[in-house]
């Protein structure tokens, strides 16, 4: 086994699927192409590992290499950037205030969702230069950061029978999701909308809150 082999056969991920915060960190790896294990919390009962990995949050994701555990999955998708460097693509921009800027972006989808969306839409519209994503010619780190949201947003679109990215009002914010999501190392890790609409039916509560998310 070369070492790069085993450098990233040793990284596992704490989560659960439907979680939006799981799914960047799944995206940011396979982006990067690092090998990886997704290891299944059970919903209210949180294994040792997780509250010995993550004892100040105890929340999901946690990302281990070599054992070593990094939370808060923004900051987990920043790790995995810097880790594995010499791996493209870049998920942030070199150039220190261009870097500030998507982390200040996400920051706000994390704490402003959904007015975040709403900005982030006119921020496409504004775009002269008519980039493919918010990262420029590539997935990046912002891109990342809200589109993790995807599959919730078009659960809830399914089963409220309502449109929030609707091609004919939101043209350019609508065209970036179908983009995005296409992306094959987007689409590897993001479930199936199928798989989130049975998730809901089976937890009531899932899709009132997600809607309350996302409307
Ligand atoms: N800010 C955190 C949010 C993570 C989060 O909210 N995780 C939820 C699952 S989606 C969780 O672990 N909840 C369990 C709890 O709050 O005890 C991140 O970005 O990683």
């Amino acid at each position: 086994m070369s070492s790069e082999k085993q450098e990233t056969a040793s990284v596992r991920v704490l989560g659960r699927w439907p979680s939006p915060f799981v799914i960047r960190v799944l995206i940011a790896l396979g982006l990067k192409g690092v090998d990886h294990e997704l290891v299944e919390e059970a919903v209210g009962n949180k294994s040792e590992l997780l509250l010995a990995s993550n004892p100040v949050h105890k929340k999901i994701p946690v990302l281990l290499q070599h054992g070593r555990p990094v939370s808060e999955s923004l900051i987990i998708v920043q790790y995995v950037d810097e880790a594995w460097a010499s791996q493209a693509p870049a998920l942030l921009p070199s150039d220190p205030y261009a870097r500030a800027a998507e982390r200040f972006w996400a920051q706000y989808v994390d704490d402003k969702f959904p007015t975040a969306i709403r900005v982030l839409r006119g921020r496409l519209d504004g775009d002269k230069d008519g980039k493919d994503y918010f990262g420029g010619d590539g997935v990046g780190y912002l891109d990342i950061a809200l589109g993790s949201h995807l599959g919730w947003i078009r659960a809830v679109e399914r089963i409220a029978e309502i449109r929030l990215l609707d091609a004919a009002k939101v043209p350019k914010l609508a065209a970036w999701a179908d983009r995005f999501c296409a992306h094959p190392a987007v689409a590897d890790a993001m479930p199936e909308v199928d798989r989130f609409v049975e998730f809901s039916v089976k937890n009531d509560g899932a899709v009132k809150a997600a809607s309350a998310n996302y409307k």
